[in-house]
């Protein structure tokens, strides 16, 4: 039965640069689509900027714009990052829409209707001078428990004490520097403390949906549990819903100067997008989506992709929303952890915290981070570290050494040998990937969104297509007589095999795949209910280059690119963010003053396990060796060594030994230097000798030595 899912992205503010933290989710959600996709099912995949609230409202002021030109301007740029980085929605619309505003009255209307809408006076802070409500984190003042000064209306930095704006001493308005005044208003709240919502929630964050899948993880599940407290305890807040004028947002039908809350319509705008949507394209019915009734009878599903800092709104409010304005409620949320860089919180000051477009405009390839992030990914909320070595290694050894390798090492004689035709391929050697298909090993990982799971499982194949091409080894039988078929048919076998993990990947590695299916001449690989060989006589294209390896320049470029200078960070980073870069810098100054480094500072060393392909004596060196090393690249690096004196040439070839990998190419006077091979001496006793280094039997070329 072919599924009908209406899956969403969280709608990122519209006053700041998409960044790697934002991406998870964005590249989380876009996997699972095209996961979905290629199954036969028929996803409508939205999301849009959120675009209201006093932020952008004084952003543009700063600006000298209107909200809706800077609005207009960051959708742009929104829309442009995440096209780099192939997370492909159906549409991208935003919250300041026809659409959003009919749905945002509509849900208002039937509320208020069903009893759900109150009003109160509420105290707040009120700048005079600009004569505004001023939300907390526009409130600046001295610390009521330390003393410290220029602290936010929530908490200190100093000595972390958490507090209300008004118990500030000296409050001060960070709008206009004005002493704030307390004033009284009446709000609009949604009666979430209500016996019915309370009922309701209990009930729905523990359920499951129609398909036996529960809403929330575990995890999310067990926070709700907390927020909700147990039977009979009734610890919900009702929930202020309104803004006073001046705000940019929607005015409240019959309630001239109130503004609905940006909160209220951020998620509505879900719908607004959906709706968009369906009136650009026809034929899909909206309500099949949005009604109970009519959902229930269709069988759609909702499911929304969120950060975890989010989780009450989607968990609580939102549903909550949408069951007492008579919507039908999500089927899943699927909620995601922070991102922290080298195990540490994003920071400007150090450069991590990278936006996605210095990563576009430094020219690294968008699959090389939706690879990384899918084999991080484990469907848990737990935070996924972006470790910037472990990216580079990851990348260069799962997806340059082993995957694209295999297609480099066989197609070639396919081309020249056979013009372009395949043999029929060995099934039997293709027995685990017959297996992995029919199993649906894989595709169980990706539908529970537990990407790290469906990688690991695609390497280990990966790792079988490689076994079977060194054991056959093309290149020694190209050189044999007689050997044409066998050839044939090793390099057809291996092919086929290289399009299972192209199939299997294609979900994370959209733009490769497409690369594939060119190469091999193949429609769009879909979901296999079945496994096939590539069948004999059909005809492949010639190997054009797949992937180039990460180099950790690239990378240090990309940090480069990133890093503010150390000056205060400007006041509209957070509170924790700052924290966070403090800490950083006296981790940073008591660094300098060791004798010891870092384990990062080793990390920066990329030793890799080499093959000496070639090793041979340098016309006018008398110490030199030129060496061809082997370290699971597409072609060998060429690397002078100083060890004449210790090795016959000949005793080298085919050994293994160990190369700094990412030392900077040197141009010496015999040609280029592309790294380095590691010997032993000792410095005082010269005819001790020299040892070059050799890994323990069963080490791979292109290994990563730490
Ligand atoms: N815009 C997230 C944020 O800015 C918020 C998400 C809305 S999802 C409906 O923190
Ligand atoms: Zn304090």
């Amino acid at each position: 039965m072919p599924r009908k899912i209406l899956v969403t992205n969280a709608l990122p503010y519209a006053n700041g640069d998409i960044h790697l933290g934002h991406l998870v989710g964005y590249i989380q959600a876009d996997v699972w689509v095209r996961y979905q996709r290629m199954r036969g099912h028929t996803v409508h995949y939205v999301c849009a900027d959120d675009t209201h609230g006093t932020p952008i409202m004084l952003r543009a002021e700063k600006e000298g714009i209107t909200p809706e030109a800077l609005i207009e301007r960051v959708h742009g740029e929104h829309l442009r990052d995440f096209t780099g980085f192939h997370v492909a929605f159906d549409n991208y619309h935003s919250t300041h829409s026809d659409e959003n505003r009919a749905y945002a009255e509509d849900f208002y209307a039937k509320l208020r209707a069903a009893g759900f809408i109150e009003t109160r006076a509420i105290e707040q802070f009120y700048d005079p001078k600009r004569e505004m409500f001023l939300p907390d984190r526009f409130i600046k003042g001295d610390c009521p428990k330390c003393g410290a000064a220029d602290q936010y209306g929530d908490n200190c930095e100093a000595c972390g004490a958490a507090y209300a704006p008004t118990e500030l001493k000296n409050p001060r308005s960070a709008v206009s520097g004005a002493t704030p005044e307390l004033r009284s208003s009446e709000h609009f709240f949604f009666r979430l403390s209500d016996p019915r919502a309370v009922a309701f929630l209990r009930e729905w964050t523990r359920g499951a949906n129609a398909a036996g899948t529960r809403r929330l993880q575990q995890e999310a599940a067990n926070k709700m549990r907390e927020w909700l407290g147990d039977e009979g305890e009734n610890t919900l807040s009702d929930w202020d819903i309104s803004r006073d004028a001046p705000y940019f947002g929607f005015e409240i039908p019959g309630a001239p100067g109130k503004y609905f809350y940006v909160w209220l319509d951020a998620p509505i705008g879900y719908l607004a997008s959906f709706r968009n949507y369906a009136g650009k394209t026809g034929g899909i019915e909206v309500e099949d989506y949005t009604d109970p009734a009519r959902a229930e009878r269709a069988g759609t599903e909702m499911v929304h992709f969120i950060g975890k800092d989010i989780l009450y709104f989607h968990a609580l409010f939102w549903p909550a929303m949408l069951h007492f304005a008579g919507y039908r409620t999500p089927t899943q949320l699927a909620v995601n952890g922070f991102l922290t860089v080298d195990g540490a919180k994003m920071s400007k000051s150090r450069g991590t915290f990278i936006t996605a477009q210095s990563y576009l405009d430094q020219g690294l390839n968008p699959e090389w981070l939706r690879y990384y992030f899918a084999t991080k990914s484990n469907s848990t909320m737990e935070d996924v570290d972006l470790n910037l070595d472990d990216m580079i290694a990851k990348v260069n050894s799962d997806l340059v050494g082993k995957f694209v390798n295999i297609a480099s090492r066989c197609a070639g004689f396919i081309t020249k040998r056979f013009e372009g035709r395949l043999a029929a391929a060995d099934e039997a050697a293709c027995a685990e990937f017959r297996a992995a298909c029919e199993s649906g090993v894989i595709a169980r990982a990706y539908e529970e969104r537990d990407f790290g799971r469906a990688t690991r499982e695609i390497m280990r194949l990966a790792d079988i297509a490689n076994q079977y091409v060194n054991d056959h080894k093309p290149w020694e039988l190209a050189k044999q007589d007689g050997q044409e078929a066998r050839l044939h048919q090793v390099c057809s076998t291996a092919l086929t095999m290289f399009r299972d993990l192209s199939l299997y990947l294609k979900p994370v590695l959209p733009a490769t795949a497409a690369r594939v299916e060119a190469f091999l001449a193949i429609d769009p690989m879909v979901w296999p209910g079945t496994w096939q060989p590539l069948p004999a006589g059909h005809v492949i294209t010639p190997y054009q280059h797949m992937m180039t390896r990460v180099e950790r320049k690239q990378i240090d470029a990309l940090i480069e690119a990133n890093r503010e200078s150390l000056a205060p960070a400007p006041a509209s980073a957070s509170s924790e963010q700052r924290h966070a870069e403090r800490q950083q810098h006296q981790a940073q100054a008591a660094e300098t003053a060791s004798p010891h480094i870092s384990i990062d500072d080793f990390a920066k060393v990329d030793l890799r396990v080499a093959r000496i392909v070639s090793a041979e004596h340098v016309e006018g060196a008398d110490k030199l060796l030129r060496l061809q090393l082997d370290i699971g690249e597409d072609k060998p690096r060429q690397v002078f060594a100083g060890i004449k004196s210790a090795y016959d040439p000949a005793a080298l070839v085919g050994r293994l030994t160990v190369m700094v990998a990412n030392l900077a190419p040197r141009k010496m006077k015999f040609g280029m230097s592309e790294g380095m091979v590691l010997a032993a001496s000792d410095e005082n006793d010269k005819a001790a000798g020299l040892y070059i280094l050799s890994p323990d039997s069963g080490a791979r070329p292109g290994m990563r030595i730490r």
